[in-house]
């Protein structure tokens, strides 16, 4: 696909745009860019957008005040678009939809993606899935708002441009959002930075019983939910933990996991380069990117923590 435009035929009148359960930056980033670019390229009956309720600093960005959390209408759509997702069953709220869609388009920067849709197109060298959009759209059309949402999408998957899949082309799409005039330095305070209370006091939790384990190669931390229910926090308070994890001298690794039901643990995985842990993740069912990645054990969080680890082990004497 060179264009957003060619996969757009004269006969389709409804188009539902969607993103993956837990959405990120990168992926309400995208969903409401293409959401409003759509909107501009010519009309539709319709141009719905499905997202999970993502956090709150990400509400900023247009077309968060329009987008649907359950279907309410399940209609075949003629264009059905999914973005970011690298999985079938990480399509969120959405799913059933896709199926019934005539035309399913996955565009995505996921090395693991699986070619579930119709069209697929998946650049894994790409730092987000924002940065392949910015390449499918004209940028005459991009106005300010579009920027705003690939921008938002760029610095949360790049890490504020810090991270290894930032490339040339990452900065160069970014120069270019930037000349349409968008607030750059208070989207990254404001929806990548800046934190809440609760976010800092659980971050020094987590840090506090933080594990060094296989001689300093991997940090790991864990958090209950029970624990979770003593902190008063929930799940998107916990964005960042794994992240300050990883940056521990001598640390090849980093594992925080977190249980998300009664005795089932997400684990986050951040590597420093060593290590691949997208190829680790893959083997409990996981997926993600080569030093970042996450999956879901069915264990306790010793357990779960203990399986992965010795994945790592093997590889680390191999290296
Ligand atoms: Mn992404």
């Amino acid at each position: 696909m060179k264009n957003l435009a060619e996969i757009i035929t004269e006969d389709m009148r409804t188009v539902a745009v969607a993103g993956h359960v837990n959405p990120d930056g990168d992926c309400v980033g995208s969903c409401t860019a293409v959401w409003q670019y759509l909107r501009k390229l010519r009309h539709f009956d319709r141009v719905d957008l499905y997202l999970e309720e993502p956090r709150e600093s990400l509400l900023f960005l247009k077309g968060m005040n329009s987008f649907l959390q359950t279907v309410r209408d399940p209609i075949a759509y003629d264009l059905f678009i999914c973005l970011d997702v690298s999985d079938y069953r990480r399509i969120g709220v959405a799913a059933e939809l896709f199926d019934r869609a005539r035309v399913r388009v996955a565009i995505d920067h996921h090395v693991s993606n699986s070619g579930f849709a119709d069209i697929n197109h998946v650049v894994p060298d790409a730092s987000s899935c924002a940065e392949v959009l910015c390449s499918l759209m004209d940028f005459d059309l991009i106005d300010e708002p579009i920027a705003e949402s690939l921008y938002t999408g760029i610095i949360h998957d790049s890490g504020v441009f810090q991270y290894q899949n930032t490339t040339p082309d990452t900065m160069r799409a970014a120069a270019r959002l930037m000349e349409k005039g968008i607030p750059f330095y208070s989207i990254i305070d404001d929806s990548f930075n800046r934190v809440t209370f609760l976010q800092n006091r659980i971050l020094g939790y987590c840090l506090g019983k933080a594990k060094s384990e296989l001689g300093g190669k991997c940090i790991t931390s864990a958090l209950s939910l029970q624990e979770q229910r003593e902190q008063g926090v929930v799940k998107a308070d916990l964005d960042g933990i794994v992240a300050q994890l990883r940056l521990t001298k001598g640390t090849e690794a980093a594992i925080f996991a977190y249980e998300t039901e009664p005795g089932l643990y997400k684990l986050s995985l951040r590597s420093n380069g060593l290590l691949d842990v997208q190829e680790i993740c893959s083997i409990f069912g996981g997926g993600g990117h080569l030093r970042a990645a996450g999956c879901l054990i069915r264990a306790d969080a010793e357990e779960a923590v203990g399986m992965v680890l010795g994945e790592i082990r093997k590889r680390l004497s191999c290296i």
